[in-house]
């Protein structure tokens, strides 16, 4: 049973013996996540402080310019994931490939697989706005005592067996899932712990927000400029109010506690949107169906797509599953 002032550690540790076959390595996992996304936020919180703003003169496989902050949350995570030796591979959306983790005896014998968005929304950094990591966790599918092959990473969003984001905001939180419903904590930066501080989070099952960069209205489908009308017409209890932070983690935080939509459509500019499947597309929509919400591509499950390529994009309509519903049906 979850406690009042409950901390993760203590949350992690009940919660794994509910699993009858758990051998800890999932635990570990989450451990390892939580750790190292407190020294990202050590960094990120600084950010303004010392000089480690701007562009770091890279460009990563999608033809974005990466910020300092990303090569060095990346580099972080992936170095705390093998340094503990707890998964078999790793995919980030900053590498251009997947990372083989060898065992201690390099044997290969870790059952769990990583993908990961180690800071999105990274264009916000330099002005001070909320940024998050993403994270998803499969189990591989290639026998155990072998390296990882790319099917290891290509799995559906339906096979997570966790996955999570944490949000550096106005406090720092990690929210994840089991699978088992979807738990929030909160860090008190003053001792370094995470507090469970949104016990069993919950999507309301309809609600007043819309999210989409409306920017980017004239190159919108049809069904999506419909959809935005509709949201913008006096009637019933709408006009909703529009909210876009541009921080897809962010976005959806909210979201998930007020209620509300989040959009990032196809358009005659991007085909398949700008989103990827694998490293925040999916993770979102498994926390958000936990949540009670739904997550698509306005026409489909987000979790049911089999995925052919590491870096795949894909259309996503996800928030308040009645909302998500009204949305699919503009897009008929
Ligand atoms: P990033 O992974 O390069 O940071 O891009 C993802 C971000 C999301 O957090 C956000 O929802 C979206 O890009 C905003 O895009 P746009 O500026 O096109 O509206
Ligand atoms: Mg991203």
């Amino acid at each position: 049973m979850t406690q009042p002032h409950q901390t993760l550690g203590e949350f992690i540790i009940e919660h794994q013996r509910a699993f009858k076959y758990s051998t800890g390595e999932l635990s570990r996992l989450i451990n390892s996540i939580r750790l190292a996304a407190k020294v990202v936020n050590h960094e990120v919180n600084k950010a303004g402080l010392v000089d480690i703003l701007g562009q770091h003169g890279e460009t990563n496989i999608q033809g974005e310019d990466q910020q300092k902050l990303d090569v060095y949350a990346n580099k972080l995570f992936i170095e705390t994931l093998i340094n503990r030796e707890i998964v078999c591979g790793i995919a980030s959306e900053e590498e251009d490939s997947f990372i083989t983790v060898q065992g201690h005896n390099k044997a290969h014998d870790n059952k769990y697989v990583v993908l990961m968005d180690p800071l999105d929304g990274s264009s916000n950094i330099d002005v001070n706005v909320s940024v998050g990591t993403i994270f998803s966790v499969y189990r591989r599918i290639t026998p155990i005592g072998q390296p990882v092959e790319m099917k290891d990473f290509l799995q559906p969003g339906n096979q997570q067996v966790a996955a999570g984001y944490i949000i550096y905001g106005t406090s720092t939180m990690l929210v994840y899932t089991t699978g088992h419903g979807v738990n929030g904590f909160t860090l008190n930066p003053a001792i370094g712990t995470y507090y469970l501080s949104n016990p069993n989070l919950k999507f309301p099952e309809t609600g007043q927000i819309y999210s989409i960069n409306e920017g980017n209205y004239v190159h919108f489908p049809q069904g999506v400029k419909d959809y935005i009308k509709y949201c913008q017409e006096e009637k019933d209890n709408r006009p909703y109010t529009s909210r876009y932070i541009g921080s897809l983690v962010s976005d959806i935080h909210r979201n998930m506690i007020k209620g509300g939509i989040y959009i990032y459509p196809k358009s005659s500019k991007v085909a398949n949107g700008k989103l990827r499947l694998l490293y925040e597309c999916n993770p979102m929509a498994f926390i958000v169906e936990q949540a009670g919400g739904k997550a698509s591509d306005g026409y489909r499950r987000i979790l049911d797509i089999q995925p052919t390529e590491l870096h795949q994009r894909v259309p996503f309509f996800c928030g308040s599953k009645t909302m998500v519903e009204k949305a699919e049906e503009f897009m008929k």
